[in-house]
């Protein structure tokens, strides 16, 4: 029985913004203060779900966090009114009420690690959402993660819900960012790759020195286990600290794979070639490795462009595209290698480009914006159906954006509650759009 693989991205929210909140993320420190426009950046996000579903694919769609999170800046201290709890927060602790009003769950790649069916001993489709540790805006987006995606793949029959890892240093996990899946056919039993920073506790081990290292080898190797991985399928690999170092914040900002393709950059991995016998080895030799040298595209040429922040995904028509943002036109090394590298014939035969500018300025490609699920055609019929696009749910969601969304936004507005009440209007409504109950902590009181 065929399996496809499925694409959920993340809705952008009304409150996207530019806060600097991601220390070893150069996008999201250069535009900090910058006016961000979250009409344009959930509709261009839309944009891209739909040209992938117009492409074939299967697309769906998650939904964003509520925020302000005011029931954190409550726990954190602040107290009275909404409009008080924003006026003291933005007056004693501005880097708090940012981090309480950040749009991040749009990356979708970090809501969890996903196993298909093919892989897990159960045979059912295993969820692990990422306790997101390394940055706090982030780890506070894990409970709501965790409620939506139990109302998006809702039958226990098929699916498998775990708790995010303890929000710890030692257990940091930032969830499918870090994680590839190598196959033939979707259905078939994968080789899932864990790529991991550093090691939680053996501080003698090569780990970077400038920025975090987010992910852990603990956390990857628990998150294995709990989905029920065979240890024979399975490959940990250390990512480079020099190119953490550099602005590599996750695996999916230096490598992406697809069924039998691994497109990488020449200083991805530590013990690279080690690590492309052990995964050939796993594969029976058929995996085709694509190694994009330096000296064409530069570790600064990849962050920028974000050339491996790209969706590598197999068309129904059997032709393999990558899914780039346009910057990676706008960079003449990574253009020129995009050009040879349609011409070798090494089984990437198209691209296509997209303008996602607004999450591109805080470090999210195409790839962050989704969550991969392969899903049998059982598991895509027992899922919530409300959440896949269709044309209909587009429009429906476009009229949404334009009706909720503001098309300006500064630090100095996080103080309205306007902004909150809008905010909450909008969410409240999404939920009855997409099907999900009372996800949100405002529905539930
Ligand atoms: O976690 N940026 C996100 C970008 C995540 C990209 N995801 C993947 N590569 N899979 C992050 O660093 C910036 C928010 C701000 O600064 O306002 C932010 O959270």
């Amino acid at each position: 029985m065929m399996a496809h693989e499925a694409n959920f991205d993340g809705l952008v929210g009304p409150t996207h913004n530019y806060s600097g909140l991601s220390a070893g993320n150069i996008a999201s420190l250069t535009n900090n203060h910058q006016v961000s426009n979250p009409k344009r950046a959930a509709l261009q996000g839309l944009n891209k779900m739909q040209a992938l579903a117009n492409l074939g694919l299967i697309q769906g769609v998650i939904a964003p966090q509520m925020r302000p999170d005011i029931k954190m800046l409550r726990r954190l201290g602040f107290s009275g009114s909404d409009r008080r709890v924003l006026q003291q927060a933005a007056q004693h602790a501005p880097k708090l009420l940012t981090s309480c009003y950040s749009a991040s769950s749009m990356w979708a790649a970090n809501a969890a690690t996903v196993s298909p069916s093919a892989d897990t001993q159960d045979q059912r489709v295993h969820f692990t959402p990422a306790n997101l540790a390394s940055h706090f805006h982030r780890s506070i987006e894990q409970q709501t993660t965790s409620r939506i995606l139990a109302a998006m793949f809702n039958d226990d029959n098929h699916f498998y819900h775990h708790q995010p890892l303890p929000t710890s240093e030692q257990l940091g996990d930032e969830g499918a960012a870090n994680h590839t899946r190598f196959c033939v056919q979707h259905q078939d039993q994968g080789i899932e790759m864990f790529v991991f920073g550093r090691y939680g506790f053996d501080h003698n081990q090569p780990s970077p020195t400038r920025y975090p290292a987010r992910q852990t080898y603990e956390a990857s190797a628990a998150i294995a286990r709990l989905h029920q991985l065979d240890p024979r399928h399975v490959i940990m690999v250390q990512q480079n600290p020099l190119v953490i170092d550099q602005g590599v914040f996750h695996n999916d900002v230096i490598a992406v794979g697809n069924q039998q393709t691994l497109l990488c950059h020449q200083h991805a991995f530590l013990n690279q070639a080690n690590v492309y016998l052990q995964l050939q080895q796993k594969m029976a030799g058929n995996l085709t490795i694509i190694e994009v040298p330096n000296n064409r595209v530069s570790v600064n040429d990849a962050i920028g462009s974000y050339l491996f922040n790209s969706q590598l995904v197999t068309l129904p028509n059997g032709d393999v595209s990558l899914i780039l943002p346009q910057q990676c036109r706008e960079n003449s090394h990574v253009w020129q290698y995009i050009q040879q590298l349609l011409q070798a014939q090494q089984g990437i035969n198209r691209v296509d480009l997209f303008d996602l500018n607004q999450s591109m300025q805080n470090g999210g490609g195409p790839a962050c914006l989704r969550l991969r699920v392969v899903l049998t055609p059982q598991e895509h019929k027992a899922m919530n159906p409300a959440v896949l696009l269709t044309d209909s749910l587009f429009r429906r969601l476009q009229q949404w954006i334009h009706l909720h969304y503001r098309d300006r936004l500064v630090e100095d507005d996080l103080v309205d509650p306007a902004l909150l009440l809008a905010s909450q209007t909008a969410l409240d409504e999404l939920t009855r759009i997409l099907k999900l109950g009372s996800v949100y902590d405002f529905q539930r009181v």
